[in-house]
């Protein structure tokens, strides 16, 4: 088996590009410089490739977009070769899946592992990057590239006491590598988000007693997650199947995959399914309730296509909201649990998890629901959590507590742009990026799906792909052209980060306490960091200033 944190090769310490994780974004970057004639490396804490799904190991852990479109559409026999074994791929099979694209596409050989960035500053005088090691080292690279993930810098708030806690305390974003078996403890997880929804009703089956302290409920609708067969006709359930991947076969989709891929990217979220038409308000409250009853049953996150105004008309969004809490309160036996978990604001305003019985295992008699909305955890002491004037006494405690999403990550590295201007105080009331790919100030620097790009809010794979194709072929260009620098100029930066904040002045998604606005860590500017505008609309604009000789940058050779 390859080596997979060899470190010690005697290794270049010049590259034209280096890469900053490898997650799907920095396989598919190596993949493509590689295939340009460019000598690159990727570096990564991490000791194996996967990014976000090496880290991600808790149970339950899988991914929220069907398998099938969760993949990588640029190596068409990679598409027909790969078996997808469930509608919704668990963390394991995810990660087998980048493994298999390191091996077949032999990228490990150029990616350096255990290795974390502590430090990038542009030279402008010899204009390129020089980015510093943990390790100690010093590596230069012409131009270098961000691909270092959404959601990859944990959050663990400042509780106090914690310590002090005696039992083991783990995080669902940096879970450890070996499995945890939590048979016959007492387990608390803190916090009800995606990564808490996927996790307790696993955590329930396995602890002797499980309580979930929940600040804020969350809404969830049904996975239905089932294998999926290979023959024709057999993946039907039997429930009313929306949208072409519900209703497809895995056949049928690897006959024609690029139309999949096709329809996705004509979707707001670069997701292809078939969203219903009509406005919420427009039918009678029997027909919707139909409707919302049928998208229910298909599952997943397309529910929010079950009208087109539910993410643009409050009034709309409401009777969707108000279904999901009926689902709720039907499926939790006790009324006051039930109308603990049910939540209040504007649904899919924060991130719309999928889940696989999360509301039923309240109905468990070893799982106790702990609300502190009114009343926050008041400390953590050796033996558990004292909240609500009471002492939680547990053998092990979860933080699913989120990420600082977004720029957590980019800013925990010292990134000196031009003349060393710091990309902390340039994001310092918030990110501002031109189409968040590059920056004013930051020359030859490029993010991939950074802030101010669609990223979060669609099928991150098509995303992913989309940025690195325009940055490779942005290199390619500047390479034909003899150009030796790019670098956003400061009134295209400003023009996007205005229409990046109109656009989510009055949109729905910017309407309740988010990680998409930074809410979940104190003191973070409160900004709408991801391109709200939709992919189609992303794309074309990203297009059009390709074919522009990408305008908005100011292009230079070392010559000139
Ligand atoms: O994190 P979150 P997550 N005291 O930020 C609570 C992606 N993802 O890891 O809502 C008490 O959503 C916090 O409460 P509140 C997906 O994009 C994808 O679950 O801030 N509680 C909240 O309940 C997702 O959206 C998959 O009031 C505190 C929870 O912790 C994103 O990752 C799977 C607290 C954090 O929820 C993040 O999900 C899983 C405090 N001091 C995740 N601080 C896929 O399927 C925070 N909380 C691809």
């Amino acid at each position: 088996m390859t080596s997979r944190s060899d470190n010690s090769r005697s290794r270049s310490s010049h590259f034209d590009v280096l890469v900053i994780g490898a997650g799907f974004a920095g396989l598919y970057l190596l993949h493509r410089l590689r295939g340009a004639g460019f000598s690159a490396r990727i570096l990564d804490k991490a000791a194996d490739v996967g990014g976000t799904w090496y880290w991600n190991r808790y149970p339950g852990a899988r991914c929220d977009v069907e398998s099938m479109q969760y993949a990588y559409s640029f190596c068409p026999e990679l598409e027909q070769e790969w078996v997808w074994t469930e509608k919704y791929a668990t963390q394991p099979e995810i990660l087998r899946y980048a493994n298999h694209v390191a091996e077949r596409f032999d990228l490990r050989r150029d990616i350096q592992f255990n290795t974390t960035v502590s430090s990038a500053v542009y030279d402008g005088d010899r204009q390129l990057w020089v980015i510093g090691t943990d390790n100690g080292e010093q590596i230069s690279a012409n131009f270098c590239v961000m691909a270092t993930g959404c959601l990859s810098t944990t959050n663990t708030p400042d509780f106090k006491g914690l310590d002090s806690f005696a039992g083991p305390v783990y995080h669902t974003g940096e879970w450890p590598q070996d499995e945890i078996d939590f048979i016959g403890q007492t387990v608390g997880v803190i916090g009800t988000g995606a990564s808490a929804i996927q996790s307790i009703p696993i955590i329930a089956e396995q602890a002797k007693h499980l309580y979930v302290f929940q600040r804020t409920p969350h809404y969830s609708v049904p996975a239905w997650n089932r294998p999926l067969a290979s023959e024709p006709g057999t993946q039907h359930s039997g429930r009313k199947a929306y949208g072409y991947d519900a209703d497809l076969t895995i056949e049928e989709i690897k006959a024609d995959y690029a139309g999949l891929r096709q329809r996705a990217s004509k979707m707001l979220n670069a997701l292809a399914f078939i969203p219903n038409r009509q406005a919420a308000l427009e039918v009678s409250d029997d027909e919707r309730q139909a409707e919302y009853e049928a998208w229910w049953e298909r599952g997943g996150v397309p529910f929010l296509g079950a009208y087109t105004d539910l993410l643009k008309s409050q009034e709309s969004n409401e009777t969707a909201a108000e279904f999901v809490r009926q689902k709720i309160r039907q499926t939790v036996k006790d009324p006051v649990v039930a109308e603990a978990l049910v939540p209040t604001y504007t649904i899919g305003c924060k991130r719309l998890a999928v889940d696989s019985g999360y509301y039923e295992t309240y109905n468990r008699s070893n799982v106790t629901l702990v609300d502190i909305s009114e009343s926050p955890i008041e400390r953590i002491i050796p033996t558990g959590v004292c909240a609500l004037g009471q002492e939680y006494t547990l053998d092990a405690l979860i933080m699913a507590t989120g990420f600082d999403a977004m720029t957590g990550t980019l800013m925990k590295i010292h990134i000196k742009g031009r003349g060393g201007c710091s990309l902390s105080d340039k994001w310092a009331d918030g990110p501002r990026t031109y189409l968040g790919l590059g920056m004013a100030d930051f020359p030859n620097l490029f993010t991939i799906t950074g802030p101010g790009s669609p990223s979060v809010l669609t099928n991150m794979l098509q995303s992913i792909e989309q940025h690195v194709d325009w940055v490779v072929d942005c290199l390619n260009y500047l390479r034909a052209n003899e150009i030796t620098e790019i670098e956003a100029t400061q009134s295209a930066e400003d023009a996007w980060v205005v229409h990046n904040d109109e656009v989510a002045d009055d949109h729905i998604r910017n309407s309740c306490s988010s990680w998409y606005i930074g809410a979940n860590i104190d003191d973070k500017p409160r900004v709408f960091m991801p391109y709200v505008g939709g992919f189609p609309r992303y794309v074309d604009k990203c297009n059009e200033i390709a074919a522009n000789g990408y305008s908005g940058f100011t292009l230079s050779s070392s010559s000139s």
